[in-house]
């Protein structure tokens, strides 16, 4: 989109090339079980960017879970007795065709969520990372061995494959987080059934068709598995299915909570992914250029609408009045619109749910003696669901900062000691993400000791928004405690077995225990 002209900013200009580059139609079958399965009702797929029909996909019910139950059951035997180099060859395959198909499918991904180009496609090369990664990982699965308490006797656990995995995903990011789990876990010798947001149901076809022409030019079995439909019907089956030892779950705190004791009452296994309320502490020793820009991209990046978005800014009093004006500045400065073009930074959020969640919030702030400094309005452009970021000056006292509210607003305080900044950062019940501006030493100490930040993610100089997919993605508090993606988060997805082995000519026992038969 280098010369920019209408089309290239065209909702039903871009849907056309996108939707014939990734063989998508008008009406698409909702359900993949090794086959496209049809069905009578259908979920409408609409554009936050101007409230447009994109299309329409399948929703299934019982009857077609039943089969992809089933499906991913048979998968799931064959698969796991497959090399797991071989898993990650084919996964590696996945990552080569998302990557011939990486325009198309960012495209898609701005149509149906609304992200603007660069993220669309940032979220696509996320999933070559996974993809990437997972290669490599496939040559691992490593397990320990231990010294054995018993002569001639050897002590190993090794990491066997676990079953099929469901895998619930959310609309801020469509794509990718599925691929966090599902990579991961076809590595690690599992089937993935993937139910996602009913906002975005679009974006999972275009994945599964990739997905789906790959296992089949490499003849592997059918081990991604994709039903689309309702929490309350398809998700509901899921968690009460016995067959899933696992359910990785992306949302919301209190959907979360459901979805935990729901898994739990037949012992199942999850991995929770709930929501942020994200702090950036700026010291008085931040660099201003750095701080602005990380917490500016943590707060308005995907409007708001991340787990990782920057909600609250803790600034030093020696540099407040500073920061807040730069902030400012570029709050007003931003760019808001149609995020297919390219001078655009804030996009729409995703519908007019959310645009009254935001609209809510900030009169319950002002309620609360917060003042909004700046943004706060809804825009009427073209049918689409935009706001104008806010930035809310936020006391101690008001109870709205303490939720997530997924939209652009960022509240910000002054703090005077260090130690009071991480007390405020961590008084939320979330726990996700946290960033530290600063160039003193000691400051950075404070924040990674035992009593320093509580979120799992701490980013210094760098925004809560953002991580890499090496690492261990998740937090701690409300936030689940789930981790995915990189790092050991593979250990997740199989089960562990304790090995020992006798290879001597007598049975030594355990603990001196005597034995006599
Ligand atoms: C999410 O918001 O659910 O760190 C995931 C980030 C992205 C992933 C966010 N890599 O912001």
């Amino acid at each position: 989109m280098n010369s920019l002209n209408s089309e290239s900013v065209n909702v039903k200009k871009v849907r056309e090339a996108a939707f014939q580059d990734l063989g998508i139609e008008e009406r698409n079958a909702g359900v993949y079980a090794g086959r496209w399965i049809g069905t009578e009702k259908f979920i409408k797929s609409v554009s936050p960017i101007d409230s447009s029909t994109l299309g329409f996909v399948g929703a299934g019910g019982e009857g077609e879970f039943r089969e992809v139950v089933g499906t991913s059951l048979r998968a799931f035997d064959e698969w796991k007795e497959m090399p797991a180099t071989r898993r990650g060859e084919i996964v590696g395959k996945i990552g080569m065709k998302l990557q011939e198909k990486k325009r198309s499918l960012g495209l898609m991904i701005s149509l149906e969520a609304g992200k603007v180009i660069t993220e669309g496609q940032g979220e696509i090369q996320e999933m070559i990372d996974v993809a990437n990664f997972c290669i490599g990982l496939s040559r691992q699965l490593y397990g320990l061995t231990m010294t054995s308490e018993r002569p001639f006797h050897r002590l190993m656990e090794q990491w066997v494959p676990l079953g099929p995995v469901a895998v619930i995903t959310s609309f801020n990011f469509p794509a990718s987080v599925w691929s966090w789990n599902a990579f991961v876990a076809s590595v690690a010798g599992d089937s993935v059934v993937w139910k996602p947001s009913s906002k975005v149901p679009m974006t999972s076809i275009a994945i599964m068709k990739i997905v789906e022409s790959v296992m089949e030019e490499e003849s592997a079995p059918p081990v991604f598995s994709l039903i689309n439909g309702s929490g309350e019907s398809v998700g509901n089956l899921i968690l009460n299915e016995g067959s899933f030892p696992l359910v990785s779950f992306t949302g919301s705190v209190e959907s979360g909570r459901l979805v935990s004791q729901k898994v739990a009452s037949r012992l199942g296994r999850t991995i929770l992914e709930l929501g942020g309320n994200n702090a950036a502490i700026i010291s008085g020793t931040a660099d201003p250029e750095i701080s602005i820009k990380g917490v500016s991209f943590g707060a308005l990046a995907t409007a708001g609408q991340r787990c990782t978005s920057t909600r609250r800014a803790i600034i030093h009093e020696s540099i407040y009045e500073r920061t807040v004006n730069q902030l400012k500045e570029v709050y007003e400065k931003a760019k808001i619109g149609n995020p297919l073009h390219p001078d655009t930074l804030v996009g729409p959020l995703i519908d007019r749910g959310a645009v009254k969640k935001f609209r809510d919030a900030l009169e319950q702030a002002v309620r609360e003696g917060g003042k909004i400094l700046t943004g706060g309005d809804v825009i009427q452009q073209d049918n689409g669901y935009y706001v104008k970021p806010a930035l809310v000056e936020a006391n101690n006292r008001m109870k709205i900062w303490r939720e997530e509210t997924f939209a652009p607003i960022l509240y910000v305080f002054k703090y005077k000691n260090f130690g009071e900044a991480i007390e405020l950062n961590n008084t939320v019940r979330q726990g996700l993400s946290t960033s530290l501006f600063t160039s003193d030493l000691n400051e950075l100490g404070e924040f990674l000791s035992a009593h320093g930040a509580d979120t799992g993610l701490v980013n210094i100089n760098t925004a809560t928004a953002g991580a890499e997919i090496g690492g261990a993605f998740g937090g701690e508090k409300d936030t689940g405690g789930g981790r995915e993606s990189g790092s050991d988060a593979w250990k997740n997805y199989m089960r562990r077995q304790t090995v020992t082995l006798n290879y001597g000519k007598s049975l030594p026992l355990s603990q001196n225990v005597d034995f006599h038969i």
